[in-house]
């Protein structure tokens, strides 16, 4: 059986868990269920990060010994994973002597192989980072990575030959493509290691920091909270304590981590994986960073987007879906309460709700409650087992968000074929019976499918689906082939998946198209032009979420228009046909990578299409339902 090992950060325990660390460990587990789901065997690794100076300084300003401070912080994280149905195999905590024994061995190996050296140090020292910057990193006495003050320290440490292995570290990531992902971030790394590489500090003075793992050699430090942290990878499968063990699991599929981690992750880890003779992982993901309303999340601002709230109000599975679904991995992301709100009535509550109870209402009563027979099934068998090899395909290129589009196009098929064979119609004319079960065996067996299809992300929907279909004891509901459901099968109806919430504003998905009220002018009027340059244009969906009129001007409007990763603003010529109010929540065709311009002082950033010449007839919009961002061509 092959085997897959995942692991997100171990956060720090300090923190109070936000949206954040939820994101990482939701992404980490959909996969760590995926490849269960495919039959691998899978081991989870999440865990809270313990040791260090902020630590040290929170429990002293609580008047608490460390351990216990951290023995009472912990729970807050193994809490929350329970709450969001996280699958985790294990959950590390770096003061845990099963890993803190593997630390020192680590520290000892080192040592032997002449890998560290003793060297006094003078540095600025950013005490909230815990980390030193040379002279010439540092302007304005502000540490250049967070911005806070740094101070002038001097000390012994201890320090790892990290410069050595910069060249053998360069040549790995340029022969191994999914090293560093995603390829923005590989650059990244690359250009960092184009520059001059220095050693590493790996201690820390016990005087002036006893929390950590004592050095096994030298009582006077302790480890540097990043090195001690970063074992967690391999003290957990069993580095030192179980060989059998740790060559099942090593090396790691995936380390899923946030894009500020991505340089102690490919340059710290790796090189020290290179020390101790070890393989490097498959892949490091660096993940994008989410603010909230377009701001930085922290405390101080109060915007801190608290998991456990947002699943009180709507369930654990619709936040699992939209932190996946909104923002394509690697990407940033903005998290507001009208995304999410808009989100969970159109693709939950609408699109799956809708077609889990119109499904089921319909056996219920047109079948007495049994699957009935199945008949010819208008090409869904194709339409689920096409979407299911998009699906792996996605989710092994880490694109979670592309995964669920395609999954949602069969739930949007599903629904349109409840409109297009109208089973209320054909269960008034006994002679089209069969037709009915057929149409409606292919829906309860589709669902079948999507329920399979989105298990990883929303476990327990998934789960009240298979068991509507009385597959409550059938793992995973069965097998991936066509046609499992038998007929006669009983199925039971249940409340609501997504019970419909507040609206924020009307969110506009078939457009009226209204007669042309200009004079059409005779085509073609312009040379022709070949699919190369027509391909120059980035035409998205956008989503008009905000529009106001230009003062002094009848016919701009200036509106922003949310692009799915990014809003803009974009003037349009419009205001003569609409006004701006009626505009809100439409959603329109845009040219995306048009150069910005200036209108009457302010910047367009793009251009929407409409029809019609000097006057504008018809803004252009769609038919079936479309997400903001997704390409036009
Ligand atoms: O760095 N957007 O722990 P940490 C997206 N202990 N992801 C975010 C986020 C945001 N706004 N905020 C946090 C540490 N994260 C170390 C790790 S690993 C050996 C040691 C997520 O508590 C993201 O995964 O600061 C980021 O990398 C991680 O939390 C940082 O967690």
């Amino acid at each position: 059986m092959s085997s897959y090992y995942i692991t997100t950060p171990i956060y720090y325990v300090n923190d109070v868990p936000h949206i954040g660390h939820a994101y990482t460990t939701i992404a980490a587990d959909v996969l760590a269920r995926y490849h269960r789901l495919r039959g691998e065997d899978v081991f989870f690794l999440t865990g809270t990060d313990e040791h260090g100076q902020k630590v040290q300084q929170a429990a002293a300003k609580r008047g608490v010994a460390p351990q216990q401070h951290v023995d009472e912080l912990v729970i807050r994280f193994e809490q929350l994973w329970k709450r969001l149905d996280i699958s985790n195999d294990d959950f590390v905590r770096t003061t845990q002597r099963r890993h803190t024994a593997v630390v020192q061995e680590i520290l000892r190996r080192l040592q032997a192989q002449g890998e560290l050296y003793r060297h006094s140090y003078e540095g600025w020292y950013c005490l909230p980072d815990e980390r030193f910057w040379a002279n010439d990193e540092v302007s304005d006495g502000k540490c250049p990575e967070c911005g806070r003050p740094v101070e002038r320290l001097s000390e012994q440490n201890y320090f790892f030959k990290m410069s050595r292995y910069r060249e053998r570290l360069i040549r790995h990531i340029d022969t191994h493509p999914d090293f560093i992902r995603p390829e923005a971030r590989r650059n990244e790394v690359l250009g960092f290691l184009a520059q001059p590489l220095g050693d590493l500090c790996i201690s820390r003075p016990r005087a002036r920091l006893p929390w950590g793992v004592p050095f096994p050699f030298d009582d006077a430090f302790v480890t540097y909270v990043w090195v001690d942290a970063l074992v967690n990878y391999i003290s957990i499968p069993g580095y030192g304590t179980d060989e059998a063990r740790f060559a099942r699991w090593w090396p790691a599929n995936v380390h899923l981590v946030g894009k500020d981690i991505l340089t102690t992750h490919a340059v710290y880890w790796s090189t020290l994986l290179m020390a101790l003779g070890l393989d490097l992982p498959s892949t490091i993901y660096a993940h994008g960073w989410w603010t909230v309303n377009g701001e930085k999340m922290s405390k101080s601002r109060g915007n801190v987007v608290d998991p456990g709230a947002m699943v009180d109000e709507f369930g654990v599975d619709p936040f699992r879906y939209f932190v996946l679904r909104e923002v394509p991995f690697g990407h940033d992301g903005d998290f507001s309460r009208d995304a999410f709100i808009g989100r969970y009535n159109s693709d939950l509550a609408n699109d799956l709700g809708n077609l889990v109870s119109r499904t089921l209402t319909m056996i219920e009563r047109y079948c007495e409650s049994r699957v009935p027979q199945p008949g010819p099934e208008d090409d869904f068998e194709e339409l689920v087992a096409a979407t299911a090899r998009e699906v792996d395909n996605s989710l092994r290129d880490f694109q979670f968000h592309r995964a669920l589009q395609e999954i949602w196009i069969i739930v949007n098929r599903a629904n349109r074929y409840i409109e297009t064979s109208a089973p209320w119609t054909l269960a008034k004319n006994p002679s089209a019976r069969p037709h009915l079960d057929a149409v409606l065996y292919t829906l309860a067996e589709t669902l079948r499918h999507i329920a399979r299809l989105i298990s990883p992300f929303m476990p327990q929907s998934a789960r009240a689906i298979f068991e509507s279909l009385g597959l409550a004891d059938v793992p995973n509901g069965g097998p991936a082939a066509w046609g499992v459901l038998k007929a006669g099968h009983p199925i039971h109806k249940a409340p609501p998946l997504f019970p419909r919430t507040v609206t924020p504003h009307p969110v506009r998905i078939v457009m009226d198209i209204p007669e042309p009220t200009v004079a059409v002018s005779p085509t073609p009027q312009l040379a022709p032009i070949g699919i190369e340059d027509f391909a120059k244009i980035d035409l998205r969906v956008g989503k008009i979420v905000a529009a106001e009129r230009v003062p002094k001007s009848s016919k701009l409007l200036k509106l922003q228009v949310d692009l799915g990763t990014e809003t803009r603003q974009v003037l349009a010529g419009i205001g003569t046909k609409y006004d701006p109010e009626a505009l809100i929540g439409r959603l329109v065709a845009v040219v995306a990578n048009l150069k910005p311009a200036k209108l009457m002082g302010l910047e367009s950033q793009g251009m929407i299409l409409a029809a019609g010449d000097k006057e504008v007839a018809s803004l252009i919009g769609f038919v079936e339902p479309v997400q903001p961002g997704m390409k036009i061509k």
